[in-house]
């Protein structure tokens, strides 16, 4: 790009008299330089990433798991995101290196984790390796501050839980935070944790990057084939050189089939295999911080808590209802993103109740009726305030979400290309009127459903 811009500007026949010059050739040489270490530029994907695209695609829902050290504190009474306790409460590094001391989570039960995402109808789980607070969740032979070093469990959950995925046909991909509030060579600061008060005043950032690629080669070299890579965090010095080039190479070297997606509210830098959305539909931005476009050249996937916090929080009761949380993603499965939801498990290793309930009501849900999210698309027209479409080959799924009594219009659809069109649940035919533009669908008010009214429209 840097490249076309440049020679765009100038005739041809003037270029290599140009080129000539050192200085311009050096010019053109940071140029790359500096594009190489932005991003992982040239990136082409594999035909095994391609296909677990696919697969990312058809699967549309996991679990997202915010578990650490932080999770002891549940938030320390407070009804914010507990996951950052350290920098809300200012917690020196020295004070809060003994929590891992406290951590001892003797009631995890990997194959139970597994068993309730299975029966919630998710494919899949994203779990923190390590957060902001810099702890790894797992055995690290470049640090001591992790799981199976400094805690009295000293078990890796990762590893366990990663065995317990295989077992039972779950792919596991790792959040992993760039922003580290511990390490000490994590230096210039960034935008956050500055009131932490015994943090570094010097440091070589360099060797922080080099550290967090030794650590993401443990993760990706440890536990055999996992799903990707969820990064978060370079928002903290959003002007820093992250080397991303490298690392997004480095993963995709150890394991070319690999996701790699990062939470940088961005649109996606090559060597990007997915998109990501925080607590926001795709292009919806209503929490202020998603005012990107959709890329349509890699998948999808938005992410959600069920209260108002991704790590454990005691005093967070304000859940969100499982019709919300079901008509989120189904609208999500609108715009061809997938549905992250999350949990934060409590410090003694079990899922909080309320959630396991959420999870299954969800889970009854899909049984019934998740032909009409899994292996589907975004169907021809967008999430309205009426629901969404999905689309799977020649079926057209209509999400009746809230039915307000006006007939639902689906443009670019000529009735005489529909082989029928009827009501997921009894088979029932539709009333469908011919418009200018397509069809409109009117639904009596016995056969609306509460949550979702699935009207399934077959093409010829
Ligand atoms: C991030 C994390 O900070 C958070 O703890 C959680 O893991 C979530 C899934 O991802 O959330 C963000 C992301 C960006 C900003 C703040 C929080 N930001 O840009 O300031």
């Amino acid at each position: 790009m840097y490249l076309c811009i440049f020679f765009g500007k100038l005739k041809t026949s003037n270029i290599m008299r140009l080129l000539q010059s050192r200085f311009i050739v050096l010019i053109l040489f940071t140029g790359f330089l500096s594009l190489h270490l932005s991003a992982q530029e040239g990136y082409v994907p594999t035909q095994e990433n391609l296909d677990n695209r696919e697969w990312f695609q058809d699967a549309k829902y996991g679990l997202f798991v915010h578990w650490g050290v932080y999770s002891i504190m549940g938030g320390g009474g407070d009804q914010g995101i507990a996951e950052w306790i350290m920098e809300q409460k200012d917690i020196p590094i020295v004070q809060y290196e003994k929590l891992p001391g406290f951590f001892n989570p003797t009631r995890f039960d990997p194959a139970e984790w597994v068993s309730m995402v299975k029966k919630a109808g998710m494919k899949y789980i994203t779990i923190t390796s390590k957060h902001h607070d810099g702890f790894a969740m797992y055995d690290s032979k470049v640090s001591d501050y992790n799981i199976v070093d400094a805690t009295p469990y000293g078990k890796d959950v990762i590893g366990l839980l990663k065995k317990e995925c295989d077992k039972q046909g779950i792919k596991l991909f790792f959040y992993h935070s760039q922003l580290d509030w511990h390490q000490s060579d994590y230096f210039p600061h960034g935008r956050t944790g500055n009131g932490i008060a015994d943090r570094s005043e010097a440091g070589d950032f360099n060797a922080y990057i080099d550290y967090m690629n030794t650590q993401l080669s443990e993760l990706l070299t440890q536990y055999g084939e996992i799903g990707g890579i969820w990064f978060d965090g370079m928002w903290d010095k959003p002007d820093a050189d992250w080397r991303l080039g490298e690392t997004y190479a480095l993963i995709h070297k150890h394991q070319p089939g690999a996701l790699i997606g990062s939470n940088h509210h961005k649109m996606p830098y090559p060597g990007e295999d997915f998109m990501m959305f925080e607590r926001d539909l795709p292009g919806e931005n209503s929490m202020g911080f998603n005012n990107t476009g959709i890329s349509d050249q890699v998948p999808l996937e938005m992410c959600e808590t069920m209260n108002g916090s991704w790590g454990f929080n005691i005093i967070d009761q304000n859940y969100k209802s499982v019709e919300m949380l079901i008509h989120t993603m189904v609208r999500a499965a609108g715009y061809g993103a997938n549905f992250l939801l999350n949990t934060g498990p409590m410090p003694n290793g079990q899922i909080q109740p309320e959630n396991v309930d959420t999870l299954m009501a969800i889970g009854n849900w899909l049984e019934t009726y998740g032909e009409a999210i899994y292996g589907s698309r975004q169907g021809p027209v967008k999430p309205q305030e009426w629901g969404a479409t999905t689309v799977k080959d020649n079926v057209i799924y209509v999400h009746v979400l809230d039915y307000k009594g006006r007939a639902i219009e689906i443009k670019g659809i000529d009735p005489s290309h529909l082989r029928s069109a009827v009501y997921f649940d009894d088979g029932s035919r539709v009333d469908v009127k011919r418009t200018e533009e397509g069809i409109h669908l009117t639904i009596p008010k016995k056969k609306v459903k509460s949550i979702d009214t699935i009207i399934v429209l077959t093409l010829k």
